[in-house]
């Protein structure tokens, strides 16, 4: 037996460096809890706070539906970008992260180089087909220091891996259901978006994909 072998823990999570910070995460949202008990999770959320179209401080709906989890919820409305304490729509806080979506967060940070990362905040993106992502920068969060872990569940997307500039080429990386990917170091500020959604059916999921981003933001 290979040494390699011999050091197999429970897992050892096949890993693609995307570059210096950004490593993606086959699979690994199933590491620890099956499929059924991460998507019962975010129903807990979306019952407390349905998804809804948000519009942007330009006054454009947004074809990805958002709700959020957490102390914090990323929010957008004609007075711009934010993050709130509370739901605008019901004025209530946002509902709290599920435990076993905060332990897939941490494992998967741990897992990209990134000790000790507790999200306060969880975006919750729905993706029906043709919805889209345009290319942009998350730095709305106050600490770039903390990486941004993603959770792709459902039908697969096309995820726009672009530079330190708009106007750089953006790699092209598909996204498949319970891939997760750390985005750190040099890589957290980089531009990135989601090509518009194919059609397709996921088993569990039906015709749509959810995304989680788990941020520090406070
Ligand atoms: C790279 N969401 O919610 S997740 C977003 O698939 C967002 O819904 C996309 O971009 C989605 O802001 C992409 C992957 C992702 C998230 C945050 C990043 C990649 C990132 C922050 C910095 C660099
Ligand atoms: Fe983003």
């Amino acid at each position: 037996m290979t040494t390699r072998q011999l050091s197999l823990g429970a897992f050892d999570p096949p890993r693609e460096e995307l570059g210096p910070g950004a490593v993606l995460l086959r699979r690994f949202a199933f590491s620890y809890d099956e499929e059924r008990t991460l998507v019962a999770a975010i129903d807990t959320i979306v019952e407390a706070a349905p998804f809804r179209h948000m519009i942007t401080p330009g006054g454009f709906r947004m074809s990805v539906a958002m709700t959020n989890a957490g102390a914090l919820g990323w929010v957008t409305d004609l007075s711009g970008y934010r993050y709130t304490p509370r739901d605008p729509e019901s004025d209530r806080p946002w509902p709290a992260i599920p435990s076993c979506l905060l332990r897939l967060a941490s494992r998967a940070a741990k897992s990209g180089g990134f000790d000790g990362f507790v999200p306060d905040a969880c975006l919750v993106n729905r993706y029906e087909p043709e919805a889209r992502m345009t290319l942009h920068q998350d730095k709305n969060e106050r600490d770039f220091a903390a990486p941004i872990v993603s959770v792709s569940l459902g039908i697969p997307a096309v995820f726009l891996w672009g530079g330190e500039k708009r106007n750089d080429t953006a790699k092209r990386v598909p996204l498949a259901h319970g891939d997760v990917v750390v985005w750190g170091g040099p890589s957290r500020l980089r531009f990135h978006g989601v090509l518009p959604l194919k059609d397709d059916e996921h088993p569990l999921l039906g015709r749509q994909r959810l995304n989680l981003t788990f941020r520090k933001a406070g």
